[in-house]
């Protein structure tokens, strides 16, 4: 076969494949007044697939700064979280609440053992030294979900077609699941999720 009837024959198949394959899809999360709303946790739940089996990947929650980073981590169900110390001064990270009460004491560095979390939901993250530490933990059961940027954008790896969204960011409170919506992925230009925040 000659290399330009194999590039021909190759072109042809991975044309064929792109309907089912995930792509590139640019999601952009705004407020009814159109401003982007930033640290959203954005799940999508793809419509014919099982519930996914839980991750044993880790994750990380660092603080650098005195701050949580980032603001808003998102895992699936079953993750393992560190939570490495970049600063100088030690921390002492909790959370009171229902999905996952932990404590890991005054320490530095990153302790060995990893937090999991086996509960979907949101767990609030503080620091018993620095009272001004937020952060959250959102868990939830898919492995297709990204945070929005400070621009309210970010990107996620989707098959084309209609699929379920659910939309979570800080000022909903942990308690809230978040909004759910519908997106409409692989038309070739970004997502808007208009959201009351
Ligand atoms: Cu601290």
């Amino acid at each position: 076969m000659s290399p330009a009837a194999r590039i021909v024959i190759l072109t042809a198949l991975s044309a064929a494949s792109l309907g089912t394959h995930a792509a590139p899809q640019a999601i952009l999360v705004t407020n009814e007044a159109g401003q982007p709303v930033a640290h959203a946790a954005v799940s999508v739940y793809i419509k014919g697939t099982r519930a996914m089996a839980t991750t044993s990947a880790t994750a990380n929650m660092a603080q650098k700064g005195r701050a949580f980073q980032p603001t808003v981590l998102v895992v699936q169900t079953g993750t393992p979280v560190l939570f490495p110390n970049f600063d100088t001064v030690r921390h002492h990270v909790y959370s009171f609440s229902p999905i996952k009460k932990f404590e890991i004491k005054l320490y530095a560095g990153t302790p060995a053992a990893p937090v999991v979390f086996d509960k979907a939901g949101t767990a609030t993250l503080g620091c018993n030294i620095h009272d001004q530490m937020l952060g959250y933990i959102h868990v939830v059961d898919t492995p297709h979900f990204g945070v929005s940027g400070t621009d309210g954008q970010l990107n996620l790896d989707l098959p084309a077609g209609e699929h379920r969204v659910q939309i979570w960011w800080p000022a909903l409170g942990e308690a809230n699941p978040g909004v759910e919506q519908g997106l409409k992925a692989g038309g070739g230009q970004a997502v808007m999720l208009r959201v009351k925040s």
